[in-house]
């Protein structure tokens, strides 16, 4: 079968798409033929990630609107290609042009079938129904490269298929959640070769080392998308990191596209031992990580530098313990700090997140925080910090009892919500009085993964 797969505006062109690109690699490795084209660096936007296209469809129409003799060219290259399947991934930025495209696709030929997969389609299953059969014909949730296989390789049949939903007889159809690949080291390795790394702000080559995470921390909602964590052999990875260098000899920086890159720090040691001893020179590979106590000795993080692990990103989230804890976060803050001092004492750079104004947070936690916070200043390249906002599906949106909040107007978006311990103007408040004293401390306090991104990879 031929099957066009497509990153559509609008998303930040920072890294090349792995996920078309796996996709792209499971289809071919099943016989098809595949065209995959990232449309979204074609038109890109200086910043993405703030609120003028995250959220905001007005803005995601006009520039729609402002585009549209672009996109019908988009169209004609994809109808070239005569593709039996379009399949789309979607964020949740993404989601108006994807449409418009997959409309201008079924109104051109009708008898394509139009995918849609993506973290977006995941968090909103049920809410994306009224799309399916108006220029959709499945939307995929969960983990893609079974599911879509499945679908091109369907046919004429009419039936429920696992991990998506469909239109049967006028009626949506949900085949419910597929089982997630269990070895990974089954999947071939992501296919970048239609993309151009100089497209890309950060010219890193995109890795992921495990799906899924290993905690389950309450305001979290990977679990929308990944249900179990899976991880890849040490020896999986290296050989994915040679092939990289055979494809592309001029990459020198890796970026892990994963959760947390230390979520089984035995596979990262050994990959270290794997790279360490095969004399790999990696000049950076960055990725988010979690407060691991086998991070707090010198020789792990030593080793770690050694195999080119120097950027991190770390959700610390706060400086109390017992807010910690109500975050189901397995440390403490003394582990955290330690972990930023050794790292920083060792020259590994990391830049952390603050959650402010978590439900249960006192007036004495965010005070925590606040002292946290002076005290590991120095050991960190950036503190991003955001005011507490509730994301449907997570658990302190599924329990909010639990968490004492007891008013919810999901009317107003996710940051109206009160607790017994705080109000959205306490929340507020207290975000201000964070901004200052970074400021007042002369810590970068940036709240953009771009920023950091930027930052870490330049
Ligand atoms: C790396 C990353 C970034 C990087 C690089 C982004 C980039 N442009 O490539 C940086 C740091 C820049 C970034 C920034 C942001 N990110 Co980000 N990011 C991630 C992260 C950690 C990994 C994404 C990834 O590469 N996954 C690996 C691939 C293989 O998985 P996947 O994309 O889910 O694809 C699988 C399935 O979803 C499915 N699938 C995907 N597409 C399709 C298509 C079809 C047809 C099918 C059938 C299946 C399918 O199959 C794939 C393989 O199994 C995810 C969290 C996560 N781990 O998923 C968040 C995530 C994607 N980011 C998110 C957000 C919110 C942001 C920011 C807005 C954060 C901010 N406040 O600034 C910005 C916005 C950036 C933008 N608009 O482009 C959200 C998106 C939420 C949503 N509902 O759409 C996520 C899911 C995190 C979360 N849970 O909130 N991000
Ligand atoms: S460590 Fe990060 S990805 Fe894992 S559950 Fe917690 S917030 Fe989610």
């Amino acid at each position: 079968m031929r099957i066009g797969l497509f990153v559509f505006p609008v998303r930040f062109a920072s890294l090349l798409p792995i996920d078309i690109a796996y996709l792209s690699a499971y289809l071919k490795m099943r016989g098809h033929e595949v065209y995959a084209h990232d449309f979204n660096v074609e038109i890109p936007v200086i910043n993405d990630c703030d609120n003028a296209f995250w959220g905001d469809t007005n803005n995601q129409e006009e520039f729609f609107n402002k585009n549209k003799q672009i996109v019908e060219r988009w169209i004609q290259h994809i109808l070239d290609f005569s593709p039996d399947v379009v399949g789309i991934s979607v964020w949740e930025a993404q989601l108006y042009f994807s449409l418009q495209l997959a409309r201008m696709i079924k109104a051109k030929k009708k008898e394509v079938k139009v995918v849609f997969g993506g973290p977006w389609c995941s968090h909103m299953i049920a809410p994306l129904n009224h799309i399916i059969g108006d220029g959709v014909d499945y939307i995929v949730y969960g983990e893609g490269e079974a599911t879509l296989a499945e679908i091109v390789e369907s046919g004429n049949f009419k039936g429920a298929i696992t991990g998506c939903r469909r239109w049967i007889d006028g009626e949506v159809i949900d085949g419910g959640w597929r089982e997630e690949i269990s070895n990974l080291d089954s999947l071939p390795f992501p296919d970048y070769t239609p993309f151009s790394f100089n497209k890309y702000l950060i010219s890193a080559y995109p890795i992921l080392l495990g799906r899924g995470c290993n905690w389950n921390c309450s305001f979290c909602t990977h679990r929308l998308v990944w249900q179990r964590f899976r991880y890849r052999s040490a020896e999986n990875i290296f050989k994915e990191i040679q092939h990289c260098f055979s494809q592309y000899p001029f990459v020198k920086r890796f970026q892990s596209c994963d959760h947390s890159m230390n979520a089984n720090m035995t596979q990262l040691l050994q990959l270290c031992d794997l790279i360490i001893a095969g004399n790999i020179k990696i000049e950076e590979f960055g990725g988010y990580g979690q407060v691991n106590p086998r991070m707090l000795e010198d020789k792990v993080i030593l080793k770690l530098k050694q195999a080119g692990f120097n950027s991190w990103g770390i959700g610390i989230q706060s400086g109390s313990d017992r807010i910690l804890k109500s975050m189901r976060r397995p440390y403490t803050a003394a582990q955290a700090e330690k972990m930023l001092e050794i790292m920083h004492r060792l020259g590994v750079s990391s830049a952390i997140d603050f959650i402010i104004g978590y439900p249960d947070e006192t007036e004495e936690d965010f005070g925590q925080t606040l002292e946290f916070a002076t005290r590991v200043g120095k050991y960190v390249t950036n503190i991003s910090i955001a005011p507490h906002c509730l994301v449907g599906g997570n658990d302190l949106a599924l329990y909010p009892e639990k968490y004492g909040i007891y008013a919810l107007n999901k009317e107003e978006g996710g940051c109206a919500w009160e607790s017994s311990a705080n109000t959205p103007a306490v929340r507020f408040l207290r975000y201000q009085t964070m901004l200052n004293h970074l400021a007042l401390q002369g810590i970068s306090s940036q709240y953009s993964d771009t920023d950091r991104a930027r930052k870490s990879h330049k």
